[in-house]
């Protein structure tokens, strides 16, 4: 039997091992926002809401994830409860695959390293809430996530980087990492908590083009992933001066306490979820739901295409 090394080395499911291998829609999605970056029990409503919106739609969710040891594409309900209880679940970014392997541990995968399973799944759509970027306060910390999108040729879809970071200095990064950058309905790259941050995009209005889009980076040998971004839902969007307070005052606090590494974003994250009375965690809820949802229509269009 031939075997693909690069399905063999990434465990799938059954629903979404036949739904790559029948050119069916499949949307990645990853599993630090559930187990370092939201609080129970905000998570285990993010993770039903994502999967609900993936699969109304008419794709296959496959949360991505390191389970004991073994990189996977979806988890069982059983391992998903363990991720949602969070306890000694790891933080696992790029460089921490292996190692997370080599020990069989529980690690839940930012996007950085949800790009690099997904990708070897054979997946190429992914969903999250908001990106990594370069942080605010020196060593301004740069997420792994900029460079893994710099060389992974996926469709991924956010609500632009985490507001606790510096928008224009991230936009700046991709701009020179080669990843575009595309505005699903907006010619504003959003801020994650609200629709504003002063930084222009590209603007597209539907699905077809950013299939096209892909699929010409793609002819052309680009590595590059294309970055689709919208605003989170109106209703929950806070005003910029409230998350602004919040980010400052998290920012200053990290530094009092020394928080460094891949402790500064779920750090951050909480700390604005208190300084707005929870706010935060509506808007990530409802923005991780939608962004879902239209990772779900995109991996329609182009399943659609493939198919023809
Ligand atoms: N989106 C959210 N909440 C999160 C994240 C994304 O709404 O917590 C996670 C993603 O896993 C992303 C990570 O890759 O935050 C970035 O972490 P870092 O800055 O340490 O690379
Ligand atoms: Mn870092």
């Amino acid at each position: 039997m031939m075997l693909n090394a690069s399905t063999a080395i990434v465990r799938t499911l059954p629903a979404v091992a036949s739904a790559i291998a029948n050119g069916r829609a499949v949307v990645a999605l990853e599993s630090s926002v559930l187990a370092q970056g939201l609080p129970i029990p905000a998570n285990r409503t993010a993770a039903r809401a994502m999967i609900e919106a993936v699969e109304s739609r008419g794709a296959v969710a496959a949360i991505t994830a390191v389970v004991r040891g073994v990189p996977a594409a979806g988890l069982t309900d059983d391992e998903l409860e363990r991720f949602l209880a969070r306890e000694g679940i790891a933080k696992v970014s790029a460089r921490d695959l292996g190692l997370a392997i080599a020990r069989a541990a529980d690690g839940a995968t930012t996007v950085a390293a949800a790009l690099t399973l997904a990708r070897l799944a054979g997946i190429d759509v992914l969903a999250t809430g908001g990106i990594g970027g370069v942080h605010r306060a020196p060593p301004f910390d740069e997420s792994a996530d900029l460079a893994e999108l710099a060389r992974t040729p996926m469709i991924v879809v956010c609500s632009g980087a985490k507001a606790i970071l510096d928008l224009r200095a991230t936009a700046e990064r991709l701009d020179t990492l080669g990843v575009a950058v595309l505005g699903f309905r907006t010619a504003e790259l959003p801020a994650f908590y609200g629709a504003e941050s002063g930084i222009p995009v590209q603007r597209v209005d539907d699905e077809q083009t950013i299939v096209s889009i892909f699929r010409a980076q793609r002819a052309l040998g680009q590595r590059s992933a294309l970055l689709v971004v919208q605003p989170p839902p109106a209703p929950f969007a806070l005003p910029g001066s409230v998350v602004e307070r919040a980010v400052v005052e998290g920012v200053r606090e990290s530094t009092r306490a020394g928080v460094q590494g891949s402790a500064m974003t779920p750090f951050l994250l909480a700390h604005v979820d208190r300084a707005t009375a929870g706010r935060a965690r509506e808007v990530n809820l409802a923005l991780l739901e939608q962004n879902a949802a239209l990772a779900a229509s995109i991996a329609m269009a182009l399943a659609r295409t493939e198919s023809s």
